[in-house]
C-alpha cells in the first residue's frame, strides 16, 4: 500500500469534503481517506500495484474539485 497526500481546492464547505471522501471510497483499492477542508489536504492509501494515482486525481477532478499534487 502507498500513501497519498494531496491538495484539493475548491471545497467550500463539509458537504464538498464528503462528497470528495465518498468519490475517493469508491475508487478500487483506496482506504483510510481523510479529508481536511481547511487546509485543503486530502490522505489516503492505495494500492499502487492495482491503481494508478491519475486514477485517484480524476475521480477528485470528475466531480469538480482541482488537485495539485504535493509530491
Ligand atoms: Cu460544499
Amino acid at each position: 500500500m502507498k500513501k497519498l497526500l494531496l491538495k484539493v481546492t475548491g471545497m467550500t464547505c463539509d458537504g464538498c469534503a464528503n462528497s470528495v471522501k465518498k468519490a475517493l471510497s469508491n475508487v478500487d483499492t483506496v482506504k483510510d481517506v481523510n479529508v481536511d477542508r481547511k487546509n485543503d489536504n486530502v490522505s489516503l492509501t492505495y494500492d499502487e500495484d492495482k491503481v494508478e494515482e491519475a486514477a485517484i486525481v480524476h475521480a477528485i477532478e470528475k466531480i469538480g474539485y482541482k488537485v495539485n499534487r504535493d509530491n
